[in-house]
């Protein structure tokens, strides 16, 4: 049993996205990021730094302790190296799945981070938004450009590198933009949306906050398009 430190945010969805295509056994331990659960003592003991995701996983490949970790991207290579799924097995493919992993963990979730915050902050500072915006608008170009004529970020599966991106592609709103200038990424987020396993994941964050931000389909963009 996995005990997966959870909130319905971005980053916690990779987790549950993860866990739901490969089916392993886990349970979710709400850190309700809007009561500051992230600082409470016992969680901080599997994530020193304050963030979720984190997992504690009870039953490790080499039989010894529960294995405690923070930051999801190791997360996400630990459950591929379990499982032996969603990472390629072919070394090339493989440690391209892994560059584009650390990308979005390094790059597009950072920028992305930091403009949402300036959007909210109540202290307006437009310096500090339109330098998140332009760079969050480059790196959405990055993964258009990547994704036009291949149907997958790595590889010639879905991998560990879409999972990641995904959570944060599907937020685009959040960050003021529109999909029609990424038509190949306005592709692979329905693609990735209609997995019975994104849709699982995507309903656990429901359940648990139902303020929780949902992917926006492509049917749905198209009736808003045409409603004008
Ligand atoms: N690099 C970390 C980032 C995790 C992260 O930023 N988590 C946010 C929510 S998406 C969080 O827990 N924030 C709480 C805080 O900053 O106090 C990862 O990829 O796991």
């Amino acid at each position: 049993m996995i005990d997966v430190h959870y909130w319905t945010t971005p980053n916690g969805h990779k987790i549950t996205m993860f866990l739901e295509e490969t089916g392993l056994p886990y349970r979710i331990v709400p850190v309700n990021l809007q009561k500051d659960e992230q600082f409470k003592e016992a969680f901080l003991q599997i994530a020193p730094n304050n963030k979720m995701p984190a997992i504690v996983d009870h039953d490790p490949l080499d039989g010894g302790d529960s294995i405690g970790l923070f930051e999801s991207g190791a997360i996400l290579l630990y459950l591929a190296e379990k499982t032996g799924k969603l990472i390629p097995g072919d070394l090339r493919e493989r440690m391209d799945a892994t560059q584009w992993l650390f990308w979005q963990v390094a790059g597009l979730g950072p920028m992305a981070g930091q403009l949402i915050f300036f959007l909210r902050s109540s202290e307006k500072i437009p310096f500090a938004v339109d330098r998140y915006t332009k760079e969050t608008a480059r790196l959405f170009g990055v993964l258009n450009k990547r994704l036009e004529n291949r149907e997958w970020l790595a590889g010639n599966a879905y991998s560990v590198a879409d999972i990641a991106a995904y959570s944060w592609a599907a937020s685009y709103s959040l960050f003021g933009l529109q999909l029609d200038v990424y038509p190949a990424l306005e592709r692979w987020l329905e693609a990735v949306a209609s997995r019975p396993a994104t849709e699982r994941a995507y309903a656990i964050a429901r359940d648990l906050n139902p303020q929780a931000p949902q992917p926006v389909r492509r049917a749905q963009r198209e009736v808003a398009r045409q409603a004008g």
